[in-house]
């Protein structure tokens, strides 16, 4: 199904808040969101979510945000697909969301920008020993998998992204905790501008309270999973399978 802006707005502000609703409280129903907890597996993940529970990341002004961001990773894209959808200022591009979903969808950027946005000043830390703080614009991911619906086993939104990066294509994943979190966004703006192609035209994830590893760019598809296993090297990230890198990257 494509959800149209139309189609987006015909929906309303109640219709989309109840949606928004209707999709947290079935959440809370779901085995897969309480195990999500109960079950979690790496100690930093028990411990960091014992120490942070549902707090925000810090919010920085207007004056804090750093003159200089630095891109890294890909900064360029080379699938030809991705290069025509640039060209056309990605008039024709969806956002594709499935897996375990009521009803897979196609959103296109137009109705991603019709929906309810968030913006946030937060600080990006890279593990490479850099850090800059960035406006981010955007929807909430927690809203746009509600469109969609989880189904109940669904316990990982993974996201695939358009670049290869050292000869593998970058993924990420995130538990349904982090995905409903307020400061989960899928940003589509950066310091009141469009995305650049070097931070990850046109959606990228910002989840506020990970590592720079964890904030996906180039964001073509987003697959509701029930485990991480059998996916790309089975760790859920492009740095976790290469490096060993924590897949619960908490600040
Ligand atoms: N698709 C994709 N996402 C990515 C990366 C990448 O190479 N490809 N690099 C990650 C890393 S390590 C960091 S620090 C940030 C960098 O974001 P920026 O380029 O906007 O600074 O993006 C993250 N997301
Ligand atoms: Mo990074």
């Amino acid at each position: 199904m494509i959800l149209s802006r139309r189609k987006l707005i015909g929906i309303g502000a109640a219709g989309a808040g109840g949606l928004l609703l209707g999709g947290c409280d079935r959440l809370n129903q779901t085995e897969g969101f309480r195990d999500g907890l109960k079950g979690a597996t790496g100690l930093n993940q028990r411990v960091h979510r014992l120490l942070v529970g549902d707090s925000l990341a810090r919010e920085f002004s207007e004056a804090d945000i750093s003159p200089v961001f630095k891109p890294n990773g890909s900064i360029a894209v080379a699938d030809p697909a991705y290069r025509a959808h640039l060209a056309q200022g990605f008039a024709s591009w969806a956002l594709r969301i499935d897996g375990l979903v009521r009803q897979p969808l196609m959103l296109p950027l137009g109705a991603l920008k019709a929906m309810p946005q968030r913006s946030q000043i937060t600080r990006h830390d890279c593990v490479e020993g850099w850090s800059a703080i960035g406006k981010w614009q955007g929807p909430q991911l927690g809203a746009v998998l509600a469109l969609a619906g989880l189904l109940p086993e669904a316990r990982y939104a993974v996201f695939h992204c358009a670049d290869m990066l050292e000869g593998a294509p970058y993924y990420e994943s995130i538990d349904l905790v982090e995905a409903f979190h307020p400061q989960t966004i899928l940003a589509w703006r950066m310091n009141d501008a469009p995305l650049s192609e070097p931070h990850g035209a046109p959606l990228r994830l910002r989840v506020e309270r990970q590592l720079g590893y964890k904030q996906a760019k180039y964001v073509m598809r987003i697959e509701l999973t029930a485990s991480l296993d059998g996916l790309y090297g089975g760790n859920g990230g492009h740095w976790e399978d290469a490096r060993g890198y924590q897949w619960y990257a908490g600040i």
